[in-house]
């Protein structure tokens, strides 16, 4: 077998016991790796129904068949768990040197279930595994703990870790690597926390198995240079994700005083533009000759790394103008592992609820001051903090009627940073996104705003579906970054080269397609089987864009239909082959070959 190992390293904390599991080539070729074989794994080792916070959950952390090779933005991994957010499936991405380091110490994923009695981290160097107190690490921010663990294995390792939101379980920690990539969205760092698990450290000296190695270092040699001579790379270089805030603001996009606007007066105080005045450094992922981690010095002089969601959610949708201000909160976000996305809508969910009379706190919109208290709050669930761990959907519930409409969520997981007044498409991208309200599957905004932007129609439906299988399918089981393909244009058939080199199968798009239905279709029925009574009310949008207009900007008066945006809903079951509530048909599941897995359908 050639571009996996075949071998999954698995860790149960409770017992200690530590060994390793074979997959079957038939399962790497079916679902390719990261958040294929993540959701496979789940599905077969997770109980129904687990609690997310208990030893029985499993955290998945996986590789694709390109990781730990020299190919454009290769270094990224996925982790996956049942979600504290959600209840869901829940995964994020992380550009981390642990997706090299996991690939060349010899598996495939690792699977980690349990609870340690004790703080402890993992290491891993190939075939030896430890399980090591982690008591002089445990309590520390997320850079201190990583410059202690570097200090103890050197600096030619990958880490993983959590800060104290993730120990202290908020619902929307992520797991942190290198001082400023972060992932897991849908509280991945919580699932960490809860099995008393601080850090993962990787070091592997292995060479991965590959089909044809002088055929892939010329294709990702031509790739690389197609970057460098992308027509867009300079601007790139200089601003990174952070061009979308002025993109976002001309195209009515922009999230505003918690998404009840696209438009905001005050946006060139945290624009890409201000932020290239104030850059001090850029950073990387591993293998890439893009960077667009734009690093400025923040408010207290600390060093922040910015990026659009961040300062979106955390500037314009809580009305804070002020880059500098904005860094500092986006750093403190990093040092306790908490997603900035999710922090930014609870954010503005309370200042919504404070200005409604719907709670005693008196939280006035951008006040910085006290937002940094709210922030660190959180992290330790100290006071109204411990409120705001829980994330808009449970604060939204038991703030009763009137707080449903405004509640920024989808299946729970508070929506990213497009405004969607005016946008179905993107509406519908974040209530089918597999994970809940997040942009990674489909970023059809882009799309959406160069055509007809407030149509309905079947085609912009057919869009949706092909993005989604291309970055949620193949990009995240591949593990690799869109974005060389997504920014700069790089043709979509270097990733089809490359993972025929790396694996000596023939792919095609249309294979790739495939396995990207078949990831979604066994994801679709992991949420079902862990919700009661699945309904397709879980597939909308906030009611707020369905509600309450926009009152500014070219979009004004602009609202979602609801009997429109139904019909586009249809069409997308229709294209996945589910039924009209969401649920997969028997003869889709059949079709791709997922009854062996999930039983016989109809059963
Ligand atoms: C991602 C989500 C995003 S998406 C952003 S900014 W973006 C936020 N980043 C956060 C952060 O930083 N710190 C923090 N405490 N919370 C954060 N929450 C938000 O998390 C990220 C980049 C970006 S920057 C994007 S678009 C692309 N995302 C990719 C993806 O999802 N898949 C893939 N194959 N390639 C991608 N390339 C780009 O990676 P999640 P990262 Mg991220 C600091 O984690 O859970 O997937 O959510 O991982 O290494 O920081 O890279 O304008
Ligand atoms: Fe990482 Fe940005 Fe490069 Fe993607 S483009 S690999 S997110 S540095």
């Amino acid at each position: 077998m050639k571009g996996w190992w075949g071998r999954v390293l698995r860790i149960d904390l409770s017992k200690e016991k530590i060994s390793t599991i074979s997959i079957d080539e038939r399962i790497l070729v079916d679902f390719i790796g990261g958040r294929g074989l993540a959701v496979r794994l789940l599905w077969e080792y997770n109980p129904p129904g687990v609690d997310p916070l208990s030893p029985y959950n499993n955290l998945i952390i996986s590789s694709g068949p390109l990781s730990g090779l020299p190919i454009p933005s290769s270094g990224k991994l996925v982790v996956a768990s049942k979600s504290p957010l959600t209840n869901g499936y829940g995964d994020g991405n992380i550009g981390s040197m642990a997706s090299f380091h996991l690939k060349r110490a010899g598996y495939d994923a690792i699977i980690i279930s349990g609870r340690a009695r004790k703080p402890v981290y993992v290491f891993i160097e190939n075939e030896k595994v430890s399980i090591n107190p982690a008591d002089h690490i445990w309590g520390l921010d997320s850079f201190q703990a990583e410059d202690k663990l570097v200090r103890e294995h050197g600096k030619n390792v990958g880490i993983l870790l959590i800060g104290p939101a993730g120990e202290n379980m908020v619902r929307y920690a992520t797991i942190v690597s290198q001082k400023g990539r972060s992932g897991g969205r849908p509280g991945l760092g919580a699932v960490m926390g809860s099995k008393n698990l601080k850090a993962i450290v990787i070091k592997g000296t292995l060479q991965p198995p590959v089909h044809d190695i002088e055929s892939l270092r010329k294709t990702a040699e031509e790739a690389y240079k197609k970057i460098l001579e992308a027509p867009g790379y300079d601007y790139w270089i200089r601003q990174g994700t952070m061009a979308t805030i002025v993109w976002s603001q001309q195209n009515s996009v922009l999230p505003t005083m918690n998404f009840r606007e696209g438009v905001w007066d005050y946006y060139e105080n945290i624009s890409g533009d201000l932020m290239e005045k104030l850059k001090v450094d850029r950073r990387a992922c591993p293998f890439c000759n893009m960077g667009c981690g734009n690093v400025i010095r923040d408010e207290f002089d600390e060093l922040s790394e910015l990026d659009y969601e961040n300062v979106a959610m955390l500037g314009s949708n809580i009305l804070l103008g002020d880059l500098k201000k904005v860094a500092a909160l986006n750093r403190m976000a990093d040092l306790y592992g908490m997603d900035t996305i999710s922090l930014g809508n609870s954010l503005a969910f309370l200042m919504e609820a404070s200005e409604k009379g719907l709670i005693r706190e008196k939280i006035e919109w951008g006040d910085f001051k006290t937002v940094r208290e709210l922030v660190e709050d959180t992290a330790y669930r100290r006071g109204l903090g411990a409120f705001i761990a829980e994330g808009v959907m449970r604060m939204s519930r038991s703030l009763g009627r009137e707080a449903l409409d405004f509640a920024m969520h989808v299946k729970g997981l508070e929506v990213s940073a497009y405004d969607c007044h005016a946008a179905p498409g993107m509406a519908l991208a974040y209530a089918t996104s597999p994970i809940g309200a997040h942009h990674k599957d489909a970023w059809i905004i882009s799309y959406e705003v160069r055509t007809d932007r407030l149509s309905y129609s079947h085609e912009k439906v057919e869009r949706l579906v092909y993005l989604q299988d291309i970055r949620g399918g193949l990009f995240e089981s591949l593990t690799v970054c869109r974005l060389p393909w997504v920014e700069l244009g790089l043709d979509i058939d270097y990733y089809i080269r490359l993972l025929g080199d790396a694996t000596g199968i023939a792919w095609t798009i249309d294979m790739v397609r495939v396995v990207a239905n078949r990831i979604y279709t066994l994801i679709r029925l992991f949420w079902i089987r862990e919700f009661q009574g699945w309904d397709r009310s879980l597939d909308y949008p906030p009611p707020r864009w369905f509600k309450h207009p926009l009152t500014k900007g070219p979009f004004k008066g602009a609202r979602l239909e609801p009997s429109k945006y139904d019909s586009m809903l249809d069409a997308y079951y229709e294209l996945r082959g589910w039924d009209s509530n969401g649920v997969p048909k028997p003869e889709t599941i059949e079709k791709l070959g997922l009854t062996s897995i999930v039983g016989s359908p109809g059963a």
